[in-house]
């Protein structure tokens, strides 16, 4: 399914531009994924950024891990680009003066967690320096403009990355609309998010890329006919309460099925 998706192609029709290189946090080349599925490696906890946990790679994507917390459950995994600045080699929070966190929602009784800690890195394979990429740098101020093309991860469904497009820009904020859907997806983020990419990094990194939703190519260029015709003939177009009062958030397009084995998703 998501190989049938072209940027290029889709460009010429939606006569859109991509958002310039130099907007995005984003290495423009994308950092090589040297890790291994089991792999140990210290990350902050997402749902509480100030401590700092053992994490397993349970599931990888070109340049991006899956990352399970060592003691959390199976159902808090998360995202990160291997050149994140969330991740560090095991042994870089003592070497900062600091100390390893259960993760939130610890499974165990929290008076365990030393001797978790222990045997959960006993005989670990645990990931070498040579994993940790420098984050890029971050652009000096927000240079996004509503209108322009861009690929960005679904945040309710982290696994996914989707052609999308700047609907809005507020300060250091840009507000991420995916293509084909209808808005239930959309967020705001910072212009320096490590979500948000390029058109063509998928392809460049090895990363699938989802398909524009159902309501991507077709019914939006009806949408654009419909509109420039209405204009022109002076019509209001009508048609726009029967596309706002359908509330389902699922096309009917495969793209909605869990993409690929390895994300058990
Ligand atoms: N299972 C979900 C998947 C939606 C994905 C939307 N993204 C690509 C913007 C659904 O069908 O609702």
């Amino acid at each position: 399914v998501s190989g049938s998706f072209s940027w290029d192609e889709y460009l010429k029709k939606t006569k859109e531009t991509p958002a310039p290189q130099s907007c995005f946090k984003q290495a423009p080349v994308p950092p090589a994924n040297k890790y291994k599925i089991g792999m140990k490696l210290e990350a902050s906890d997402p749902r509480n950024l100030t401590s700092t946990c053992i994490a397993t790679v349970v599931g990888m994507q070109g340049p991006r891990l899956r990352l399970r917390l060592d003691g959390s459950d199976n159902t808090n995994d998360f995202w990160r680009l291997v050149d994140s600045g969330d991740l560090h080699p095991i042994g870089y929070c003592e070497k900062n003066g600091g100390l390893l966190q259960p993760p939130l929602g610890f499974r165990m009784n929290p008076s365990t967690w030393p001797s978790y800690l222990q045997k959960t890195l006993q005989g670990a394979e645990i990931a070498p320096d040579s994993c940790f990429t420098k984050p890029p740098p971050t652009p000096p101020t927000n240079t996004f403009k509503q209108g322009l093309k861009l690929e960005a991860v679904d945040h309710k469904n982290p696994q996914l990355i989707c052609p999308a497009t700047v609907g809005d820009v507020n300060n250091d904020q840009i507000y991420v609309t995916f293509d084909g859907w209808r808005g239930a997806f959309d967020y705001w983020c910072r212009y320096d998010s490590r979500d948000i990419f390029p058109v063509g990094w998928g392809s460049l990194s090895g990363h699938p890329l989802q398909p524009p939703g159902h309501r991507g190519m077709a019914q939006y260029k009806a949408n654009r006919i419909m509109k420039s015709a209405s204009l022109s003939s002076g019509l209001q177009s009508s048609s726009s309460s029967s596309t706002s009062s359908a509330t389902s958030q699922q096309p009917v397009t495969p793209s909605s099925v869990s993409p690929r084995g390895s994300t058990g998703a």
